[in-house]
């Protein structure tokens, strides 16, 4: 079967670079004493001495395993070390190993382009960096080759028996009638070998990294020889690999669609997929994540790295598993709180440190009811913008929830049908903030209004939301819920040792804390920025908007942005012409791999369809001036002066041109 080229991004080169037992680490640094023993990480709950989340090297070769217990693991290894999670507020604190990672993050971006895609995971465009190198110093005219780059696996690398393994990993690294593509990995090869041992010297921490012509291939490639190596994927050994791995190996495939494919089409390794033409997928799993499929059976990827060093998003979350699963309003408040406090808390700190704000607050939950025949149904995911302010993030976070309990528990509420009483359990809930942007410059005294916010609360905790977080008729109702449960707020026995919580590992943003599996992703896809639920005066036929502004001007309102939105979609250099007619005379096939890439994503990874938001700018006759009503009077001055010189402008120009400015036009170029 002919096997089609990728056009754009075989003379690229990414390196995927993942920390080893990384929390292990961490805490080995910490404790210098760990260093070489069996040593895991538990999270802080003494049930059967609690959940196994990172395992030492040393702690594998004795059979010991994440899924274990701590007890388990003792079992298996008498002389493990254990080290329990920091906690607060109840739950797993896992800062310090978000700064660890930090740490890690602000070596590797020196070197290019760096996106940091987890707490512990970077990838890297290394391809200027190894397209200087081959001009200046190409590998084959280094007298000396380090050692660390000898140790490198090279997929696919001939080696005569007996052949020494450094001795041919230096003959390929220094071949001179290599294809550029191959020489470019080389360079990869010396440039990722060099960066992580410069990881090493500086914080103490190994890692393992995966050098190819894309992330896809490069992801791959850094699990296969952990810890403290790398493994390099030429091209010609792409079709190898892909053969032999198994289906639900690749990123994305390891849930629903992975066990369709293995079902449906028979499919067990990536390979496989080679069988069916792209039409043929198209037909199964619809245009793009057929495109999609037919290309990753290629090794075909159009993700480019981002550079991105800082998360996409905040979340804080935890699980009430088995017999601990939350019945009780009050204990969900409760912990929506506790939750609602560390996500404002980093939600301040990313404001400080690095100017941005997030703009949308959404809550996920994991719920099943007592009795139910419609056991499987999800506990939707529900949005609004996010208002600044602990007891704020509270309030809507717990807004939120009863709208989706509602919604879940249906039209019958908590009421009792027939002779059953219908009754629900908690067994996890996340809030998380996305849609992070940076501040446009020249807005400090925006910044220091809502860094006050964060800290102050600006009303009662328990009192409505209606002006940001407008509420369905039903959510309305839930304001009197949410007082009365206040009035009988002790917590519950079982509820107060709750147990682990688990970082979100599906999700490219995994240092949340939490995730309640792959459907929640496409959950929140559907719902982040706008959700929509029933209204129950209108008896289901009209759907209203969580999350604007309700006034006496609501229905002209309708649809206007919010501050936060604003700052969301300002974008200081909106997209040129040239940029828009570079897109449309892309090749055929590079243009299949990014379609494929972005439409596919908008389905199960919301990176891609993020990235297209930002290139939209308001226009001045869209900004509903009111939302600036939510700031002090200061600010207020501050945005309108924003908006003011322009309208001279417009007036100056055309008369009635106004309308088709963007507010890029109104704020200072970005200083990034
Ligand atoms: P991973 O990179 O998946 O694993 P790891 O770094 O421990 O080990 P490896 O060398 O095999 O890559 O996860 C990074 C950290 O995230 C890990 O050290 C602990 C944490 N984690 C959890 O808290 N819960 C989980 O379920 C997983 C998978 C990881």
């Amino acid at each position: 079967m002919p096997v089609a080229r990728p056009e754009t991004s075989d003379a690229r080169v990414i390196a995927h670079v993942d920390m080893d037992c990384f929390y292990v680490q961490v805490e080995q640094r910490k404790q210098p004493e760990l260093r070489g023993l069996p040593t895991a990480v538990v999270q802080y709950n003494e049930w059967q001495g609690g959940g196994l989340i990172a395992v030492s090297y040393e702690a594998r070769k004795c059979g010991v395993k994440r899924s274990m217990r701590g007890d388990e693991a003792k079992t298996a290894c008498p002389q493990i070390q254990l080290v329990q999670v920091p906690v607060a507020r109840g739950k797993a604190d896992l800062n310090l190993y978000r700064s660890a990672g930090s740490e890690v993050v602000s070596i590797l971006a020196k070197s290019g382009k760096c996106e940091r895609a987890s707490i512990d995971e970077v990838y890297l465009d290394l391809t200027d960096a190894a397209e200087s190198m081959l001009a200046d110093a190409p590998p084959e005219s280094l007298e000396l080759i380090d050692e660390e780059v000898l140790k490198s696996h090279i997929l696919g690398m001939s080696r005569e028996d007996g052949d020494d393994f450094k001795e041919s990993v230096r003959d390929w690294i220094c071949r001179k009638d290599a294809d550029r593509r191959d020489k470019l990995l080389s360079c990869g090869i010396i440039i990722v070998a060099e960066l992580r041992k410069q990881v090493l010297k500086e914080t103490e921490f190994t890692c393992s990294a995966g050098i190819a012509h894309n992330k896809m291939l490069a992801k791959l490639a850094s699990g296969m020889n952990k810890p403290a190596q790398q493994t390099v994927v030429p091209y010609s050994a792409v079709q190898e690999l892909l053969s032999s791995l198994p289906i639900k190996k690749m990123k994305q495939l390891g849930g629903k669609l992975g066990t369709s494919l293995q079902t449906d089409l028979g499919i067990e390794t990536v390979g496989d997929l080679l069988q069916f033409s792209e039409t043929k997928l198209q037909e199964h799993y619809g245009v793009n994540t057929g495109t999609w499929l037919w290309n990753i059976a290629r090794g075909i990827s159009g993700e480019e790295v981002q550079g991105r060093l800082l998360p996409k998003s905040h979340g804080s979350g935890k699980t009430f598993p088995g017999p601990r699963a939350l019945k009780l309003l009050s204990t969900v408040q409760h912990w929506l709180n506790q939750l609602s406090e560390e996500l404002s808390e980093r939600l301040s700190s990313d404001l400080e440190q690095n100017k941005r704000i997030a703009s949308t607050l959404t809550l996920h939950a994991s719920a099943f009811k007592s009795r139910d025949s419609d056991s499987h149904k999800k506990f939707p995911s529900k949005s609004c913008p996010l208002r600044y302010g602990v007891t704020k993030i509270q309030e809507d976070a717990f807004n939120l929830f009863q709208a989706a309990l509602r919604e879940y528990m249906g039209p019958f509420g908590s009421k009792p049908q027939g002779n059953k009483q219908e009754t629900w359990r908690i067994t996890g809930l996340s809030v998380s903030a996305s849609k992070i942007v940076d501040i446009p410059s020249g807005t400090s005294s925006i910044m220091r209004y809502f860094q006050s916010e964060s800290t102050v609360p600006s009303r009662s905790a328990y009192g409505c939301v209606q002006d940001h977080v407008a509420m369905t008729p039903s959510a309305s109702e839930g304001c009197s819920e949410q007082i009365s449960t206040e009035t009988q707020a002790a917590m519950p026995e079982e509820d107060t040792d709750v147990t682990y919580t688990l970082p979100n590992f599906e999700n490219p943003d995994k240092d949340n804390d939490l995730v309640f599996g792959k459907d929640v992703v496409s959950c929140q896809s559907n719902e982040a920025t706008d959700v929509s639920t029933q209204s129950e005066s209108n008896k289901g036929t009209q759907t209203k908007r969580i999350g604007r502004k309700m006034n006496n001007s609501k229905e002209k309102n309708r649809g206007m942005p919010s501050i936060v939105d604003i700052f969301k979609n300002y974008n200081a250099t909106p997209p040129s012409k040239q940029e828009t007619q570079e897109d449309s005379t892309v090749s055929s096939t590079s243009k299949k791999a990014k379609f494929s890439s972005s439409s596919h994503n908008s389905q199960v990874n919301q990176e891609v369809e993020e990235r297209t938001e930002t290139d939209w700018g308001y226009k001045t006759d869209e900004i509903d001036q009111s939302v600036f009503d939510e700031l002090p009077v200061e600010i207020q001055r501050e945005l309108r002066s924003f908006l003011r010189p322009n309208k001279q402008f417009n007036a100056g120009k055309s008369k009635g041109d106004g309308s088709t400015s963007s507010i890029a036009h109104y704020f200072p170029p970005l200083n990034r």
